[in-house]
């Protein structure tokens, strides 16, 4: 990977774009920079005498705690091998955002104003970062989402960054796919109108079916809380579609495919990020199987240190990873890559910092982000055989 070095004429230039573009919804307020946080040597001499203060915002209980909960381990096993390999040595203050906006705002105001931390990775769902990151963006701190995967995110302003592979790009892997292996023709489409994030994957389902020539021949929406889908799912029996094209978060798509199953429907269901869980698949018992999942991350991957991962992650904590702790895990390195870069952790730095990833060989692949905060990398297409997630 290579880190371009900031320098405060490139920053103004930069800034100077970002808002005449109109990419920058408030300016930050000033932030004092802390001496104490910038150290000596770059890279992998970088020494810092100050502890880091991470913030990490993840949904650990209700309804998103499928994904939140290995996002804080992948990120926890990540602070430890970090802190293992000295110079530089990192505090991760976790948050419990309980799924709701509200906690979410609370869990960043406290991170920002009270622990005064550095940067700040999460919140676990879209619905909630459209406005913690406004804050976040107000406030001069940078955010690196890891699986916030909603269009329109990094365009929050220039401290918000992912190192999540958009719904958009997931889905223009799986549903070509998904075409090619079932030959597909009509299909339905299922979403969930009430969250961020999947009402906005549903734009983009209706892109790439019409981009593959795919016909929709059921279009219907329900929201989060929803547990019945039979008025949905008649039309769908009814239409005997190729394939259902999903948009739900697990809440709302284990009770609706297995419903689905109940009902004889036995078209392939596809999806993109959020089915790369295997809480999902092991909620859905049988009727998991066949389910054609976009992601970012596989374990079978033979991406750099992803062996290593698995196993040390299993080590840790009894269970193997899934992407969502495989995300949180590569978001500290990319952190730490963009404090050593100029051996500065202060806000500033950082934020010039994340934007400079090129390539960084991680166990998602090589992942890149942008000045924008936009991430590049492959995504997945993984297929649930036999309860196991398999590349298609
Ligand atoms: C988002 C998502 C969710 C599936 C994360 C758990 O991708 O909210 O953007």
């Amino acid at each position: 990977m290579r880190l371009k070095s900031s320098s405060a004429a490139a920053a103004i230039a930069a800034a100077a774009l970002l808002v005449s573009a109109g990419c920058v919804s408030e300016s930050p307020a000033s932030n004092e920079s802390d001496s104490a946080l910038t150290g000596s040597g770059t890279g992998a001499d970088c020494t810092i005498d100050e502890t880091v203060k991470i913030g990490a915002v993840f949904s650990l209980t209700e309804a998103a705690a499928f994904a939140g909960a290995y996002q804080s381990e992948g990120f926890e096993l990540a602070i430890e091998e970090l802190n293992a390999v000295g110079g530089v040595k990192y505090e991760m203050i976790l948050e419990d955002d309980k799924t709701t906006v509200e906690d979410s705002v609370a869990a960043f105001e406290k991170l920002i104003n009270r622990d005064e931390v550095s940067a700040i990775v999460g919140p676990t769902l879209s619905n909630m970062a459209f406005t913690t990151y406004t804050d976040a963006q107000s406030a001069g701190v940078p955010a690196l989402g890891v699986s916030t995967t909603a269009e329109g995110i990094p365009e929050i302003g220039d401290y918000i960054f992912r190192a999540s592979l958009p719904e958009e790009v997931a889905l223009a892997a799986s549903i070509p796919a998904a075409k090619e292996s079932l030959g597909l023709e009509e299909v339905a489409v299922l979403y969930d109108s009430a969250d961020e994030f999947t009402a906005s994957a549903y734009n983009t389902i209706l892109d790439v079916l019409a981009d593959e020539g795919i016909e929709v021949v059921v279009d219907e929406s329900f929201e989060t809380a929803d547990a019945d889908f039979s008025a949905q799912l008649t039309k769908v029996l009814e239409a005997d579609v190729d394939a259902v094209i999903l948009s739900a978060l697990p809440g709302a798509t284990v009770p609706l495919v297995k419903q689905a199953r109940d009902l004889e429907i036995e078209a392939p269901i596809v999806g993109g990020n959020a089915f790369n869980s295997p809480v999902l698949v092991g909620a859905l018992e049988t009727a998991s199987e066949g389910l054609i999942v976009g992601g970012a991350w596989s374990a079978a991957a033979e991406t750099t240190g992803n062996a290593e991962f698995i196993a040390n992650y299993f080590a840790k904590y009894e269970r193997q990873p899934d992407q969502f702790a495989a995300q949180a895990y590569t978001a500290a390195y990319l952190l730490d890559q963009a404090i050593r870069a100029d051996c500065d952790a202060n806000r500033e730095a950082i934020k010039d910092n994340l934007g400079q990833i090129l390539e960084f060989d991680s166990i998602l692949g090589p992942i890149s982000i942008d000045e924008s905060g936009e991430v590049t990398q492959e995504p997945v297409v993984q297929i649930v055989r036999d309860g196991e997630f398999t590349l298609l």
